[in-house]
């Protein structure tokens, strides 16, 4: 008998950009991500303009946000989109924590699994502090549940707004 396909499932990226063409870059990381074999996007954020959250003196961000429909493993998911990042000029070894780059994709949510292995947590640890990955998200998957807690992305917003 051959293997069952995987379930699909849905999953959130965030995108972020603070050096070179930052919105040719995010257009490119999405359509590479189309291109990708059991991906598909299925909705696209607007990309807004957002503050710098880290240290030292750095540009302004694009972010942006997707839902895709994925038939890959988590892990899998995460190694593409580190591949994208390096296509688009990310050299992980320049670029120090929270510090300026050409392109940063993060697996934000991964349906309702919640994934604690080493170089991948997920959701992403951050989340409820991250504007920048909250709006943009709220955007086109408001009602996303956030394992474990029992919450949405858009309740997630509105409590970061009340802060
Ligand atoms: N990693 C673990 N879990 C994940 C996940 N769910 N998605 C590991 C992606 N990566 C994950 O990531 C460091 C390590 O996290 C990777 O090796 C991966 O195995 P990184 O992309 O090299 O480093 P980073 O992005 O600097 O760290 P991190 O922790 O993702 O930072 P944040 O919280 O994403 O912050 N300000 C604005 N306005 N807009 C931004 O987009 N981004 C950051 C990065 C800081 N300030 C910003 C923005
Ligand atoms: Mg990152």
């Amino acid at each position: 008998m051959p293997e069952a396909p995987p379930e699909p499932i849905t999953a959130a990226i965030a995108l972020g950009a603070n050096l070179g063409d930052r919105r040719a870059t995010l257009e490119s990381a999405v359509r590479s991500l189309a291109l990708t074999p059991g991906v598909d996007v299925l909705r696209v954020s607007s990309f807004i303009e957002t503050a710098p959250v880290g240290p030292g003196e750095q540009d302004d961000y694009l972010n942006g946000a997707l839902v895709v429909q994925v038939t890959l493993a988590a892990h899998d998911l995460l190694e593409r989109l580190q591949t994208i990042e390096r296509v688009h000029g990310r050299d992980r070894a320049q670029t120090q924590r929270w510090g300026p780059r050409t392109l940063d994709l993060d697996l934000i949510l991964y349906a309702d699994r919640v994934i604690d292995e080493p170089g991948l947590h997920v959701p992403h640890p951050r989340l409820s502090e991250r504007a920048f990955v909250l709006e943009p998200l709220a955007q086109i998957a408001p009602q996303m549940r956030v394992p474990p807690l029992d919450t949405t992305v858009a309740e997630l917003l509105e409590g970061l707004r009340r802060a």
